[in-house]
């Protein structure tokens, strides 16, 4: 997070209160779920990762320690990564492999971009330390990050950007488009784009996944609400919401929800805002969309990209492409 003009901004740039103004009134009642990631919600994210229902990032992990070599070499051994939403670098590290083995075969350079400060200095310290490799944090949204890393490239430098995690799934498909386009306008052809995305899988395992027994995701959840009574004011009670995952078959997507038990009558000063919320009524506050690996390679392939290779782990579970890019746009 970062302040902007006084008020909090997310990697979108978007700010919080410009968000609930705009969304929460829309039919049906939402809000973004960029406003889930403040220092508390980043840190039950993280927990999220831990746990034994939600198998993304164990199964991105293992796949990027697995074939390594083959992700980097299908990537033409870059000269530089990008990495977008660094986090606090971890999957780099994966990626870079034991100290050195990497930049033996020629990154000389990482950017890395994030809008945590904490997450920069936290990746730029684990990924440089011992290595004879520059390091550059951008605090920028990532279209923006992007651009500046690569603005800065030296004559005959070819780059991989690294977007992982599944982070594209939480942009609806027009919006996932939008945004590959964006990358591949700032890249070059000989460049290479290595993506994650979480696969479709059975329905009680992705409810499990996103509904975990320790209430976690729950929390993470209702945190959001939370800001918004911290940050603006808001009297949402929250102990008066049920936390609700739901797998739209149709959309291939799981849904959050915020499910009010009671009626209940909010305000939230800072946005200008009063609303009154009926016994069952709901804020739809994240989309996280399942993808199969036909279906994420055609996105790709109309947004610009040549898929060139992929791994899928040996539980089904994620997908990772290594992506070029073909002709000039
Ligand atoms: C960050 N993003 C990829 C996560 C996801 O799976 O959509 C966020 C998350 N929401 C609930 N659990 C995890």
């Amino acid at each position: 997070m970062s302040i902007v003009n006084g008020q909090t901004v997310d990697a979108t740039g978007a700010s919080l209160v410009a968000d609930v103004r705009h969304f929460l009134l829309q039919s049906p009642r939402q809000l973004p779920s960029r406003g889930l990631y403040d220092e508390l919600g980043s840190s039950l994210f993280d927990a999220i990762c831990h746990l034994p229902w939600y198998p993304v990032t164990r199964a991105e992990r293992r796949l990027i320690a697995t074939h390594r070599h083959e992700i980097l070499s299908c990537a033409g051994w870059p000269d530089r990564l990008i990495e977008l939403g660094c986090g606090n670098g971890d999957k780099l590290l994966l990626l870079l492999g034991p100290h050195r083995a990497s930049t033996e075969r020629g990154v000389r350079r990482i950017d890395l971009v994030d809008v945590s400060p904490l997450a920069l200095a936290t990746a730029a310290r684990a990924v440089g330390d011992d290595r004879d490799v520059v390091v550059v944090t951008h605090q920028l949204r990532y279209e923006d990050g992007a651009a500046r890393a690569a603005a800065s490239r030296l004559p005959g430098e070819r780059i991989a950007l690294l977007f992982l995690g599944s982070n594209i799934g939480n942009f609806d498909p027009p919006g996932a488009r939008q945004f590959l386009e964006t990358l591949r306008k700032t890249l070059r052809p000989g460049d290479c784009l290595v993506i994650g995305a979480d696969l479709v899988k059975p329905e009680h395992e992705l409810l499990l996944a996103y509904d975990d027994p320790l209430g976690v995701t729950a929390a993470f959840n209702k945190n959001l609400l939370v800001r918004i009574n911290r940050e603006m004011g808001g009297t949402f009670d929250i102990t008066a919401f049920d936390h609700r995952a739901l797998w739209n078959a149709d959309e291939s997507r799981v849904e959050m929800h915020l499910v009010s038990r009671k009626p209940q009558h909010i305000d939230i000063p800072a946005a200008g805002l009063s609303l009154d919320l009926r016994a069952g009524d709901s804020i739809w506050t994240e989309s996280s969309y399942k993808y199969d690996p036909s279906r994420f390679s055609d996105m790709l392939r109309r947004s610009g990209f040549a898929p060139a290779r992929h791994w899928i782990d040996h539980e089904g579970q994620f997908l990772l492409v290594a992506a070029s890019v073909v002709g000039d746009q």
